[in-house]
């Protein structure tokens, strides 16, 4: 897969163009949401590629939702791990499941605090469970329509944000499909250099 590697402090931040289900990390995030539902979008790409059909994914992670928080919802901030199934295979040990904000089309400081706080859990659990790596889709830059932009730029501040506090995780991948996509971000993070 095509990379472009950025440092943030002592951590390693990857651009990678590619499907996240064939990224080898040990942590991938899915931009789920509340309902882990994974009808759609990365989440149903996901579930396919962990499961073989993401109805049976959903089913793992409404269960595991359920076990975990004891409600059938997802809180904003919160996440939620389910195991990786198929995509050990290539090394993954771990989904880790956020909720990133509905924009459609907008932006405002919600929008921004809620998106921020969305990229910044899973990367706090992987640094919990002492995971090396974590790659993230672009949460919620396709059906939740959040600027694809402001997207990249809340990822990249909460890379470094939690930089100098990370002892274990080392990389971190932002994956886009789309090759326009990743010359935009590609844009946006040579700027912030
Ligand atoms: N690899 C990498 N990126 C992908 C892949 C993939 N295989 N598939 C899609 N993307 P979205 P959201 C990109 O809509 O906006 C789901 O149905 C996609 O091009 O998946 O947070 C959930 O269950 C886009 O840039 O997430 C929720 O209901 C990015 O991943 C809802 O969508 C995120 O797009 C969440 O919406």
């Amino acid at each position: 897969m095509l990379t472009y590697p950025y440092r943030v402090g002592r951590v390693e931040l990857l651009l990678v163009e590619g499907d996240i289900t064939k990224v080898s990390a040990d942590a991938i995030v899915n931009a789920a949401n509340p309902e882990v539902e994974h009808g759609g979008g990365v989440a149903f790409a996901i579930g396919k590629a962990a499961a073989g059909c993401a109805k049976e994914y959903t089913k793992i992670s409404q269960e595991e939702l359920r076990r975990r928080y004891g409600e059938g919802r997802l809180a904003p901030g919160k996440v939620l791990v389910t195991p990786p199934m198929r995509l050990a295979e290539h090394g993954v040990r771990a989904v880790i499941h956020t909720v990133g904000p509905v924009c459609r089309g907008t932006w405002n400081d919600d929008h921004a605090r809620a998106l921020y706080a969305a990229f910044a859990a899973p990367l706090e659990e992987a640094e919990r469970r002492g995971f090396a790596s974590i790659a993230y889709p672009a949460v919620s830059a396709g059906i939740y329509g959040c600027p694809f932009e402001r997207v990249v730029e809340t990822f990249a501040a909460v890379v470094r944000d939690a930089g100098h506090r990370l002892a274990s995780v080392g990389s971190v991948s932002l994956v886009l499909r789309e090759r326009d996509k990743v010359k935009r971000a590609r844009e946006i993070l040579d700027r912030e250099k």
